[in-house]
């Protein structure tokens, strides 16, 4: 497990580049508990012919019809169904690195799995701010410094099955627009340079953050990142969590009071899914966005 100190240094880092780096947030044995829990949610994930969701819990799937095979791309509040996943989410690593960022009372708005399965081909992302997907802008305060994206790498993440880039400092920006156009899906196509010089950014700047299992990343909602599809035949599990500052906003599962780490409850709260309250129950979502 990380230090404070390395802790602390993470936070500086962030506030300066707009990402960080630690390696070995969360040990090798854990790791292993990391891996096969993850397996499982795949396969649950797999039970489904196509993208499925019961209150914030979502399995994202490519279905067979257009795909060729079934593929679960993204997993959605696990900690639902995962007793793993609910702890892990408020362990004391993510205590130690979000703390020094967010302060003692933070809430969890997003937890999600993004997986790139050999030959689903749509795995990548292209570059963006992840401002984009705080629809309700008017439920954040302060929303650039009140909320951080934390990424754990599940399996090594590389650049042949698609590791996370950033532009470091492109936090200080603005928000810039990318992959904004049409219907501004970042899952289709991928980002040509010169989009990125149009919007004031050297493509030779971009870090690629390959990792370990157990490294994390942490970026900003207005940290310029993005990632290409898998062209290996590894898979690429990835844990991304988003937290905010609570008294920044309503939203989100409490993670941490007074610095004490805090489980569910009983009924899901409002996160970024707009509609939890009027569609509680599970259903399928038929939004072919690939097409
Ligand atoms: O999984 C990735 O590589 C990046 C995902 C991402 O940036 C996002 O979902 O906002
Ligand atoms: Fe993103």
């Amino acid at each position: 497990m990380i230090t404070e100190q390395q802790a602390r240094d993470a936070a500086e880092q962030y506030r300066e580049e707009g990402y960080a780096l630690l390696r070995g947030f969360i040990d090798p044995e854990e790791v292993a508990h990391l891996q096969s829990e993850t397996a499982r949610i795949y396969e649950a994930g797999m039970q489904h012919p196509s993208t499925w969701r019961h209150g914030n819990l979502c399995y994202e799937i490519l279905p067979e019809e257009d795909f060729g095979r079934r593929y679960v791309i993204q997993a959605y509040w696990m900690a639902w169904v995962s007793d793993y996943f609910e702890r892990l989410r408020r362990s004391e690593p993510f205590r130690l690195v979000l703390e020094p960022i967010l302060g003692p009372d933070i809430r969890q708005v997003t937890q999600q799995i993004h997986w790139k399965p050999p030959g689903a081909g749509l795995t990548g992302y292209r570059f963006h701010q992840d401002l984009r997907f705080r629809e309700v802008k008017e439920a954040y305060r302060d929303i650039e410094t009140s909320s951080i994206n934390a990424g754990l790498a599940i399996d090594p993440s590389a650049r042949e099955n698609g590791c996370l880039q950033v532009v470091p400092g492109s936090q200080k920006l603005g928000y810039v627009g990318l992959s904004d156009e049409g219907d501004g899906q970042i899952m289709k196509g991928l980002t040509a340079e010169d989009e990125l010089r149009a919007k004031g950014i050297d493509p030779d700047s971009i870090v690629w953050l390959e990792m370990e299992p157990g490294d994390l990343a942490l970026w900003g909602l207005m940290t310029v990142h993005g990632s290409l599809p898998n062209t290996s035949d590894h898979d690429r599990a990835f844990l991304i969590s988003s937290y905010v500052r609570a008294d920044s906003s309503d939203r989100g599962e409490w993670a941490f009071r007074g610095g004490q780490s805090i489980p569910l409850g009983d009924a899901p709260s409002l996160c970024k899914y707009e509609k939890l309250y009027e569609r509680p129950e599970p259903h399928y979502v038929n939004q072919k966005w690939y097409a």
